[in-house]
């Protein structure tokens, strides 16, 4: 099974991050756009894990102990890509955010897990293969910053059915 562990948000800021994926759109009509209940931020990529190794990836997730705090989403950006970029949200600086992901990514790797060894770049993805107008001005897919809550850690699996990615949530914490 495919696994990751992310953040997901309630339906007041996902709403904020649709109106930013509708001005994307505007922009880069082609593009493949995140579908609105797949918008998450991702704090672990665990990849491809047998099903008994599910009960040390909860363990993980008690060790990194999570508590609620907010995020602030004011920057949009992306990552070049030859397909297209990949664009997202990034949020402020977040002292809570980064020591739940060090905590997790600690207690992952304590229990055998291979964790990418890149450093951890907090982005909430809204489309793929986007290809915009030069001159575009991302920051103008934000009208403000927006205030999301992060109320749990959640471990989510991944699959494609009938060609669509569809997240399930396994556990949370
Ligand atoms: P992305 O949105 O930048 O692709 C599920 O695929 C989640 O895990 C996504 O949030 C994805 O980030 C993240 N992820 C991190 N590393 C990944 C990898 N090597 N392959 C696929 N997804 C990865």
């Amino acid at each position: 099974m495919r696994l990751f562990i992310a953040i997901n948000f309630p339906p007041e800021p996902v709403a904020a991050f649709v109106r930013a994926q509708d001005a994307l759109r505007r922009a880069s009509p082609s593009a493949s756009f995140s579908r609105r209940e797949n918008l998450h931020l991702t704090l672990a990529f665990l990849g491809e894990q047998p099903s008994a190794r599910v009960p040390d990836i909860r363990e993980a997730m008690a060790a990194a102990r999570f508590r609620p705090f907010s995020l602030s989403f004011d920057r949009a950006g992306r990552f070049r890509r030859e397909e297209g970029d990949v664009c997202y949200l990034s949020c402020a600086e977040s002292p809570p955010l980064l020591a739940v992901q060090r905590r997790l990514a600690r207690g992952l790797t304590e229990r055998g897990f291979a964790l990418e060894d890149r450093r951890f770049v907090p982005h909430l993805t809204l489309a793929r293969r986007v290809q915009l107008p030069p001159g575009f001005e991302l920051s103008s897919i934000l009208e403000r910053p927006i205030d999301a809550p992060a109320r749990a850690l959640s471990l989510m699996l991944s699959e494609r059915r009938a060609g669509r990615l569809v997240y399930t949530e396994l556990h949370h914490t």
